[in-house]
């Protein structure tokens, strides 16, 4: 067993055993009096009293700072005392807990040592609090101070023979302010290469809407959602990753909502939710939420929206002029009539195999949607993280464009987000392939020349990095190589780099699957007091449905060593790109009004940016669509999407397993070793199987097997990968599919295996086989 010390460059006791997990069965509802009990639970024992009573209080309030959990908006008007989740807290205490990593927590332990280490130990040692630095061949990180680590950086870049050799990473906790400069520094040294997590998260929902509705951005507010006849939420489990949207649809179905839930798992909170603030959430069984829970084949939902518009346009047929509208279509759209001719002539018995639900299911639904006058269709990761994710989205936004479903009150799209504020980088051109008409305007603005081609994404970036033409990687924030797929592929890559550096607020493994040379730079957090020369600096994020508005943090930083994000970036240019450059990179960190006056003057929609985020809850971005049914496409007007149907049918033999998060992790972090909505105490390392699977495949639950990918690549060679040994759990999935948990799994997943048009990793489908672990007794 571990030493058990705690405080002060102690380690933190995080050690357990994975054959002690317990299976205790899943769970009906979401939230009520046990959430609040455990997030009190966890922040008291993560920051003590005083800052779990400084840090709740301020938690998405006016005055307060933006909740690092998700991206769901908060409610405007009337905010309650606690507007914040169980998950929500939880984020928060990994943030604001109170254990340090120091000089002298690296002195003792070797990276190898610590590579050793899991995850979830890693992220219990605290808070990072001075730069350190790993040297070639050294075996042990040292501190080094500031000004060293940015020349050293600045060496290694200059020394590159071109630009496009660097690798600027970005995860979706990074401010605006932040994100804006980032993104200039890295043109003004000249490439686009700026891979973020959106990649690997909502790309597919971007790259078609885009093509549908001109903006890869949801159309609808809270105030829609909760003013929808319909609420179709599919491929999302928000009682675990949007708890305070479950508020939200409460209202909806007090409003008189239908919710149609469309997922393999029924997962907790699609199910029921007792919010803790009410009183039937305390004392009684809360609310039911989805009217219908569709429990579809992993990877049918195409097929699934597919075969709804056709019995859409029978029941079109039988009444015409009361499904299809038309004076929408005819204003607003293109290709509507190649959409009616796909459409009709769907195979209903297709469209069955490849959803696994029934005619009447499927029937009913469809008589759900004809009725109502407001639809909006809600997703993530269920649907953007598959093969033809792209041509699953454009499916879904056909069904509301054929309706008019969009540009109208309580109606729209609704692609929820998941880092607090990835669409806010992407708005401040965190993005690989940002528009000309962006760079034209920086270029402008500042007086530098950026580079027009393309940059890496984050799947072309590991690539770059395995085939020797990327040699330094720069993370803001994250965890890269916990975060992308193909877990083997990606070390190796890292490791051939000259220098990688990291900026991070707490120790992962990132930090010890390195270059030649490795940085860990600490910086402030959502939650920290940020001071700098002209005084308290606040800054700004952007949630899912494009509301801007201020985060001040307020908490003593866990040291004063750390720098904020802003800073180091001015620092860091200053060093790379010298002192000659035009850019005001000491004003801009000295203050950082200037830095919005800058946004206000290069990204659309950011007039007057500091008058306007100063409102009581900020301001929203323009949404053309939203706004005024303006479509800004290849065509000028609304384009319905043609592909060919494509589901994930099963091999014999074989399962098709999906990668996800428990009800105990931040992506990469893991708050714990719990899955309380899904029944699994004390353990990650299990597989959920279907009953009649686990008895076909001569298993039982209970028993340990090692998850084997198989994989043909572009040669038509099979490759296997092999994640060991996981606890087999009967469980209520489709026959056929299986779920286990991620980053453990992403050894599984290939780094060829991506969605078309947005290579974004296949995390959602990837063929399995079962073997009995070798230490299974
Ligand atoms: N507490 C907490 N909050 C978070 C995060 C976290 O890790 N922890 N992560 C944040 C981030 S970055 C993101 S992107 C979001 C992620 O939020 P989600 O997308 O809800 O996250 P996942 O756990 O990946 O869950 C995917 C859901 O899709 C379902 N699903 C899988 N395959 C299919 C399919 O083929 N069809 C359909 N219809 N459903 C499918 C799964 O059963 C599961 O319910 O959450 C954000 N919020
Ligand atoms: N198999 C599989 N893989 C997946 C997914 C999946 O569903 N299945 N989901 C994908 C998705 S949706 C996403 S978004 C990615 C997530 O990918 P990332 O965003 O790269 O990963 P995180 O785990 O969120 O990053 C956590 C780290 O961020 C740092 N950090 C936290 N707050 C801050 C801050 O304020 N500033 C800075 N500089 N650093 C900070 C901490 O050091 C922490 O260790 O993973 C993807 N990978
Ligand atoms: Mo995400």
């Amino acid at each position: 067993m571990r030493s058990a010390r705690d405080g002060n460059g102690g380690d933190v006791d995080a050690g357990y055993d994975e054959h002690d997990v317990a299976i205790t069965g899943a769970k009906q509802e979401a939230a009520g009096v046990k959430a609040v009990m455990v997030s009190l639970r966890r922040g008291l024992a993560e920051m003590g009293p005083v800052r779990t009573a400084a840090t709740l209080t301020r938690l998405n309030q006016r005055h307060g700072f933006d909740c690092p959990g998700c991206a769901w908006p908060e409610e405007h008007g009337g905010r309650k005392l606690a507007e914040f989740c169980e998950n929500g807290a939880k984020a928060v205490a990994e943030e604001a807990t109170k254990r340090r990593v120091t000089a002298d927590f690296f002195a003792r332990h070797s990276v190898a040592e610590l590579s050793e280490k899991p995850e979830y130990w890693l992220s219990q040692q605290g808070r990072l609090t001075q730069p350190m630095v790993l040297q070639p061949g050294a075996t042990h990180y040292q501190p080094i101070k500031w000004d060293a680590a940015y020349r050293l950086i600045a060496e290694h870049l200059n020394a590159l023979s071109s630009p496009d050799e660097a690798l600027f990473y970005t995860s979706g906790r990074t401010s605006n302010e932040a994100a804006f400069l980032y993104q200039l520094l890295v043109r003004s040294f000249g490439t686009n290469n700026l891979p973020d997590c959106s990649n690997m998260c909502h790309e597919s929902s971007g790259t078609a809407l885009i093509d549908s509705i001109g903006i890869g951005k949801g159309s609808v507010t809270v105030e829609d959602v909760a003013n929808a006849d319909v609420i179709v939420i599919a491929g999302q489990n928000p009682g675990t990753n949007h708890p305070r949207m479950l508020s939200v649809l409460e209202k909806a179905k007090a409003n008189g909502a239908t919710v149609v839930a469309v997922n393999p798992l029924p997962e907790a909170g699609l199910i029921r939710f007792k919010d803790p603030q009410k009183v039937h959430g305390v004392v009684g069984d809360g609310v039911p939420i989805a009217d219908e829970f569709v429990q579809i084949r992993i990877g049918g939902d195409m097929a699934l929206f597919a075969g709804l518009g056709r019995l859409l346009f029978e029941a079109e047929d039988r009444a015409p002029g009361t499904v299809v509208d038309r004076a929408f279509v005819d204003a607003h759209c293109a290709g509507f009539d190649d959409y009616e001719r796909q459409t009709r002539a769907v195979d209903l018995d297709t469209v069955l195999e490849a959803t696994g639900i029934d005619e009447g299911q499927l029937r009913r639904v469809a008589d759900i949607l004809i009725r109502s006058e407001r639809t909006v269709i809600c997703w993530a990761m269920g649907l953007t993280q598959h093969r033809h994710a792209v041509a699953t989205i454009g499916e879904a936004t056909n069904l509301l464009l054929m309706r008019g479903m969009i540009g109208k009150p309580g109606a729209g799209v609704c692609p929820v987000r998941g880092h607090s504020n990835v669409q806010g980088d992407r708005t401040m051109g965190i993005w690989e392939k940002v528009p000309d008409w962006f760079l034209d305007a920086l270029d402008t603005r500042f007086g530098i020349a950026s580079p027009r081609k393309h940059g890496y994404d984050t799947v072309d970036a590991i690539r770059a990095m395995r085939d020797g033409r990327a040699h330094v990687f720069i993370g803001m924030g994250g965890n890269f190589v916990s975060a992308t797929p193909d877990t083997e592929v990606t070390e190796a890559a890292l490791r051939k780099c000259a220098l990688t550096v990291q900026i991070s607020t707490k120790l992962n493994r990132s930090h010890l699957v390195h270059g030649r040379t490795a940085l860990i730079l600490p910086t402030l957090g959502r939650t920290d007091r940020d001071i700098q020369a002209t005084g308290k600096q606040l800054v700004s994020v952007e949630d899912s449905m494009s509301m801007v508005h201020l985060s001040r943090g307020s908490l003593h930083p866990p040291s004063d060593e750390l720098r904020s994000e802003v800073a180091i970036v001015c620092q860091l240019a200053r060093a790379v790109l010298g002192p000659d450059h035009p850019v005001e990179w000491e004003a801009f960190t000295a203050d950082y009004n200037l830095i919005r006056d800058a946004i206000a003057d290069v990204v659309p929609g950011c007039a007057d940016y500091n008058t306007r985020v100063r409102q009581p809850d900020g301001f929203q971005l323009p949404h053309p669509p939203r706004d005024s049914r303006e479509f800004h496409t290849s065509t000028g007007k609304a384009n319905f999407s043609i592909y060919p149907l494509e589901w994930v049918p099963v091999p014999e033999g074989r399962l098709i397993l999906q990668t996800m998060r428990s009800h105990d992790q931040y992506n990469t972090t893991i708050y714990g070793l719990d899955d309380r909505y899904r029944g699994v105490k004390g353990g990650r390392r299990v597989v959920f199987v279907n009953p009649g699977d686990i008895a076909a495949l001569g298993f039982t639950d209970g028993d340990r097997v090692d998850l084997v990918s198989e994989f043909t690549d572009a040669q038509g060679r099979l490759q296997e990968r092999r994640a060991a040994d996981f606890r087999v759990v009967a469980y209520s999935t489709p026959a056929g599919n299986a779920a286990a948990y991620y980053p453990e799994t992403n050894p599984l997943v290939p780094l060829d295996h991506v969605a078309a048009r947005s290579n974004t990793p296949v995390s959602k489908a990837v063929v399995v086989r079962l073997e009995r672990s070798r230490s299974d007794g």
